[in-house]
């Protein structure tokens, strides 16, 4: 099974502000992270990360017909783009949202999802655990 983990703007910056919210952890400790629980399933794994919308449409375009599952935080854009919406639609790959902090506690804005009409599952509030839920849903039900 191969499967994409997309990151959307600033998360290259976990763990140098806001530790309160996103934790103390780094970017760098999540790429470890999905690597070793790439490993552990037996999953093969490529990770993108951009700040740029376009960016993240023309990567979700580019796996269709190459991934068989996507895991995807947009990050700020998650709760804005209708180009990553239709993306996800477009490709029809099994899509997994993950949001590292509980977005339906903090502001209202955050408590909409485009992303999300697209995906099969949301994982949120489960910090940097939650990419390696949303991979092993994947494996289980499509791997
Ligand atoms: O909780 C999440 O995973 C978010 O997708 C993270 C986004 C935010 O815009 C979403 O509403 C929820 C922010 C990404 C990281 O932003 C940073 C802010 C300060 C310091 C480091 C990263």
């Amino acid at each position: 099974m191969k499967i994409l983990v997309i990151n959307g703007p600033n998360i290259n910056m976990l763990g140098i502000r806001e530790p309160g919210i996103y934790g103390t952890n780094t970017y760098g400790d999540l790429l470890a992270l999905i690597q070793t629980s790439a490993k552990e399933m037996g999953v093969q794994v490529k990770h993108f990360q951009s700040n740029h919308e376009g960016a993240i449409v023309d990567e979700i375009q580019a796996a269709y017909g190459k991934f068989d599952g996507i895991v995807i935080n947009p990050a700020a854009y998650t709760h804005t783009s209708v180009a990553i919406l239709d993306a996800l639609k477009a490709v029809g790959i099994p899509a997994v949202e993950v949001h590292i902090s509980d977005v339906d506690n903090r502001e209202e804005f955050r408590k909409i999802s485009y992303a999300g009409l697209a995906c099969v599952k949301t994982i949120k509030g489960h910090g940097l655990q939650g990419y390696r839920e949303a991979m092993e849903y994947l494996v289980a039900q499509y791997g």
